[in-house]
């Protein structure tokens, strides 16, 4: 079996779903192009003899039974919604990474000793609905009913209304997580220390801290013409001094903490009228939970002072709190050496993740490790993102050599 031809294949077909004409992916929690994907992949799952089914909010899994302890599982996937205008890797290839890798190895030496379960999760970004992480939260039992049953999208449309459209619903029992002996992710780097020092293969040792805000600044609308200087409440002039001051003290505080403000929305938005209120987001990363903490401070004191001077409200919504999470030791030595069976041990670096991934849910109850592999020019989250398709091959290579340590060996 080709690992090459075989990826390539499923890569298109999957991209088909939700794909844009000039090349890359939307494909948001439960929106038409989701349903397609996830009907898709478990179609391909079947025909290829793994036994395919869907959780309540429509995470994916597909198993081959261990013939000696399959009560044992050793499990692979990522996340199978994208960002709006997105790639076709960022969580698309460690889905087919681990399909590919389970259906070489099934090839090459039959069935496992212990079970292999992939797993496609239903949504990781947080990029339709301000809630992150929804499929590896629930597999953990750790999502509920509350925290998302009144949000929306920026269309408005309900989230429950939408798992319900796209056939799903909230999970009514508890998920037994305890049959999975370890799981591993493999993902595209999405940054540049790869490329930049040319290695072909990633070892995470760890994934950052991440905290999210919604913060909303409410002023006067007011006549832009008729309303001076000094009397205006502009929330769009709040904003822009906000965002300059937290910018300007990111890189005071110096890498890694990175802090970007992605969404803005003034309000009316209109040329001739001060905007009365703005709504935005604030989403700020460390690999240090009490530095990452001290940023955060700094986050509420400098919006606090400077609503205060722009006499302008404000609400301040932080709807996602994830810690920094290291990846399991030994796994991780795992991934190493089967990388530098692969690669040589010249060709691969152990590194930490700037971006959030479903591993740093897994990594606080299963034994969890992930595989990068470089992104050209460090894009991501682009329509751009790339990896050269030998760089892909190795990383699936490194996953099939990974699984099979952990599922064909007494
Ligand atoms: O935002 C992230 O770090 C990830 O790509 N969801
Ligand atoms: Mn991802
Ligand atoms: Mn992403």
């Amino acid at each position: 079996m080709d690992i090459r031809s075989s990826f390539e294949a499923l890569d298109n077909k999957l991209t088909s779903c939700g794909g844009l004409n000039g090349g890359g992916i939307t494909r948001l929690l439960y929106s038409e192009a989701w349903s397609n994907a996830i009907h898709t992949l478990k179609n391909t799952l079947e025909n290829e003899g793994f036994e395919a089914r869907f959780d309540n909010v429509g995470n994916l899994k597909g198993r081959i039974e261990g013939t000696k302890y399959p009560e044992e599982t050793i499990m692979s996937g990522s996340h199978i919604d994208t960002v709006v205008e997105g790639g076709h890797l960022d969580g698309q290839f460690g889905v087919l990474a681990a399909l590919v890798a389970m259906q070489s190895l099934k090839a090459e030496y039959g069935q496992p000793l212990r079970s292999l379960e992939l797993l496609a999760l239903a949504e990781e970004e947080g990029s339709r609905f301000p809630y992150a992480f929804w499929g590896s939260k629930n597999f953990f039992n750790l999502a509920n009913k509350a925290d998302v049953s009144s949000i929306a999208d920026g269309e408005g449309v309900n989230f429950e209304d939408a798992m319900h459209e796209a056939g799903f619903d909230y999970r009514t029992v508890d998920n037994d997580f305890s049959y999975i002996k370890s799981f591993v992710e493999v993902h595209i780097e999405q940054g540049k220390v790869l490329e930049s020092e040319q290695k072909a293969i990633g070892i995470v040792n760890g994934i950052v801290g991440q905290k999210r805000y919604t913060v909303n600044l409410k002023g006067e609308a007011n006549h832009a013409g008729t309303t001076p200087m000094g009397l205006r409440k502009d929330a769009v002039v709040a904003f822009s001094k906000i965002a300059n001051e937290l910018t300007d003290q990111a890189r005071a505080f110096g890498d890694p903490l990175v802090i970007t403000f992605g969404r803005v929305d003034p309000v009316p938005n209109t040329v001739n009228v001060v905007p009365g209120e703005v709504t935005f987001s604030i989403d700020c990363r460390h690999i240090n939970q009490t530095e990452l903490n001290q940023f955060a401070e700094k986050i509420d004191a400098c919006i606090k002072r400077v609503s205060e001077e722009e006499a302008v409200e404000y609400d301040i919504d932080l709807w996602m709190d994830e810690a920094p999470t290291l990846m399991d030791e030994q796994l991780v030595s795992e991934v190493k050496k089967a990388a530098e069976h692969v690669v040589g041990p010249l060709d691969c670096k152990v590194m930490p993740s700037g971006a959030g991934h479903d591993s740093q849910i897994f990594a606080k109850y299963i034994p969890t490790a992930m595989i990068f592999v470089p992104s050209i020019n460090g894009i991501s989250h682009n329509v751009e993102e790339e990896t050269d398709i030998e760089d892909l091959v190795k990383g699936i290579e490194v996953l099939k050599q990974v699984l099979y340590q952990l599922a064909y060996k007494e």
